[in-house]
């Protein structure tokens, strides 16, 4: 038996030039409004990926040291961006695997999200493998421990935060909101927490509601409430990338400094090898590989 390791991430444009068909690629075909577009390029802009695109880079150190932990093939595939899912099945394949195990470096199991992944990695390997699918890790231990040990001791109110989705997937009976709270539960009681709160951000304007409260919303609440000190603790994300560089590090900030609130964020996950040892832990149960005694 031959394994492998599809590692897949949601993928960012590498230049300013890429933003057009990146865009395109998520909106699937819909139209995209003009502003909308200008807008996305300009935060690009600001962000400088012309000179390193955080997810990207980040997504494949993360990748090598996966494989360096697992040793056995991990093959990068991006759901909106190069390499394509499909790139690391062929590759999968080409390397003679017949076991793929499928992880992506999203911890919350959506409809709207993870299931996009699940089929994109199913077409490209047409049965030609075993495909061991995780559809969600949001209560794994090491990732509790590693979230709790970044918020632990602190005097702040700690506000968790996850990417807003359309607010139908509750009539769809969609687990995501429900595993989001879980993981916030389970990192505040590990880390004892006394004040916490949970608040959903990147909302994108597509013209339907979206799950609420949004970050900005909620941190004028909070203000409103007398809390002076703020940590913000994604847990939906595992990296550095736009929504976390833009959408807290900018948006979120300037709204702090405007309010008077300080407000810090905890050190994203990246390839810190704490991590990179729970994923391969989660990987190795996918494939009931033994773990190294
Ligand atoms: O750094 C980067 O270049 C990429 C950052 C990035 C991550 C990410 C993760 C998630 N998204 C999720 C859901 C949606 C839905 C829509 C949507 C739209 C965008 C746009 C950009 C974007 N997302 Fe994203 N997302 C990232 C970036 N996302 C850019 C388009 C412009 C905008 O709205 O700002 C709406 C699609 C539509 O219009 O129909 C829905 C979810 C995640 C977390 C799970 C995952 O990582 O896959 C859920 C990172």
């Amino acid at each position: 038996m031959s394994d492998a390791v599809v590692l897949m991430a949601y993928g960012s444009p590498e230049r300013l030039s890429d933003v057009p068909a990146y865009y395109a690629d998520i909106r699937g075909g819909r139209p995209i409004a003009p502003e909308l577009l200008e807008d996305l390029v300009e935060r690009y802009r600001r962000l400088g990926i012309e000179e390193s695109s955080p997810l990207n880079a980040i997504t494949e150190q993360t990748r090598v040291a996966l494989e360096a932990e697992l040793g056995f093939p991990v093959h990068t595939g991006m759901k909106h961006w190069t390499p394509r899912i499909a790139d690391a099945a062929a590759a999968a394949l080409g390397g003679g695997a017949d076991t793929v195990a499928g992880l992506v470096l999203a911890p919350h199991y959506s409809a709207l999200s993870i299931k996009g992944y699940r089929e994109l990695l199913e077409r490209a390997l047409g049965g030609r493998a075993e495909l061991r699918f995780v559809e969600s890790w949001h209560d794994e231990p090491g990732f509790v421990a590693l979230l709790a040990d970044r918020v632990r001791g602190t005097g702040a109110h700690v506000v968790f935060t996850a990417h807003s989705l359309p607010a139908r997937i509750l009539e769809m009976g969609d687990p995501y909101k429900e595993q989001l709270l879980e993981t916030a539960r389970l990192v505040a009681d590990a880390a004892a927490l006394e004040r916490w709160s949970f608040s959903f951000q990147s909302e994108s304007p597509t013209g339907e509601p979206w799950l609420g409260p949004d970050i900005l919303d909620h941190l004028r609440t909070l203000h409103a409430e007398g809390v002076t000190d703020v940590l913000l603790c994604p847990i939906g994300f595992v990296s550095d990338h736009l929504e976390i560089r833009w959408d807290l590090d900018v948006e979120a900030t300037e709204l702090a400094h405007e309010l008077g609130l300080r407000l810090e964020r905890i050190q994203m996950p990246n390839d810190d090898p704490a991590f990179v040892r729970t994923l391969a832990e989660i990987v190795r149960r996918a494939l009931a590989v033994p773990s190294p005694s």
